[in-house]
């Protein structure tokens, strides 16, 4: 049929006419203004600006749709001492304290994003440890015991185990700190299925300033004597700069050094 190659009518390429109802819409919506529990996010960096981007881009759609009453803290480290992870998330503590009632805290590195929204980033009746599922460990806990990467814990969880080690400077052992802690205190760790707690790490390279502790094993095994005499009771630092940006407030803070 001779007329099937002919040049096809500009008047057919007109735009479809939007359906009177549009097939977007979802329907009812939950409107709340609000939130059973008001959470402090706190995050301990230094230099990872790639990784801060992505923990953004994904995580506040994320934590807009868990409905939670949040504030995110990235606690800066200020110099090039060799980074302390835990005793940053005791100054994300005390500064997001300074700026609202926060009854819950989630800790999480930069570069850990979840891969399902159910993984709620709150708190529960015990303490939480929400990246179960990591990716690099092929989805599996690397240990029982472990729990590093993303937890979460109310005021109270926190003060009841002093906070988390000051001492731990480098790479390693102080989220095996903060477990023992934990259960030198009675309490056990929360977590949501292996599918729900599915997440996925960005790749790196070993940060410089942040090797291996030569220390960590000497120091975990020590908790229970060291827990009552180190932690947020005896925290110290000088607080450099806090800035108030629209996607979080940034932190920098003096934490000294070992
Ligand atoms: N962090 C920084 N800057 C640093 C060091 C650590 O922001 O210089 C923060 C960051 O939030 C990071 C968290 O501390 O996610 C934990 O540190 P980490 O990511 O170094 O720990 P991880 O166990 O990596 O993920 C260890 C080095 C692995 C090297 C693998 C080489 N292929
Ligand atoms: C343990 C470390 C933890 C660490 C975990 C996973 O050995 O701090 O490995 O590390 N404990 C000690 O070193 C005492 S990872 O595979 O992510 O590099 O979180």
């Amino acid at each position: 049929d001779p007329g099937e190659n002919k040049e096809p009518d500009p008047g057919e390429k007109e735009l479809q006419k939007c359906q009177e109802t549009s097939p977007l819409l979802v329907g009812p919506l939950r409107v709340e203004f609000s939130s059973p529990q008001k959470v402090a996010i706190i995050i301990p960096f230094r230099n990872r600006e790639e990784h801060l981007k992505y923990w953004l881009y994904y995580l506040h759609p994320i934590l807009q749709r868990q409905q939670l009453d949040y504030g995110v803290y990235v606690i800066n480290q200020d110099g090039d001492a060799t980074f302390n992870r835990a005793k940053l998330l005791n100054v994300g503590y005390t500064e997001a304290l300074k700026e609202y009632d926060y009854d819950c805290f989630v800790f999480s590195d930069v570069d850990l994003i979840p891969m399902d929204d159910r993984n709620t980033y709150r708190c529960f009746s015990q303490p939480r440890h929400l990246s179960v599922s990591m990716d690099k460990f092929g989805f599996r806990l690397p240990y029982n015991q472990y729990f590093g990467g993303v937890s979460s814990m109310s005021k109270d969880q926190f003060l009841k185990i002093n906070g988390f080690p000051n001492n731990y400077w480098g790479w390693g052992g102080e989220d095996d700190d903060i477990f023992n802690r934990l259960s030198s205190k009675g309490m056990s760790i929360s977590r949501p299925s292996g599918d729900i707690g599915k997440c996925r790490m960005i790749r790196h390279e070993r940060d410089k300033k942040n090797e291996p502790n030569p220390q960590r094993f000497n120091r975990i095994a020590h908790t229970r004597e060291t827990m009552s005499s180190d932690g947020i009771s005896s925290l110290s630092y000088s607080l450099v700069k806090t800035e108030k940006l629209d996607l979080y407030t940034r932190i920098t803070v003096d934490v000294g050094r070992p």
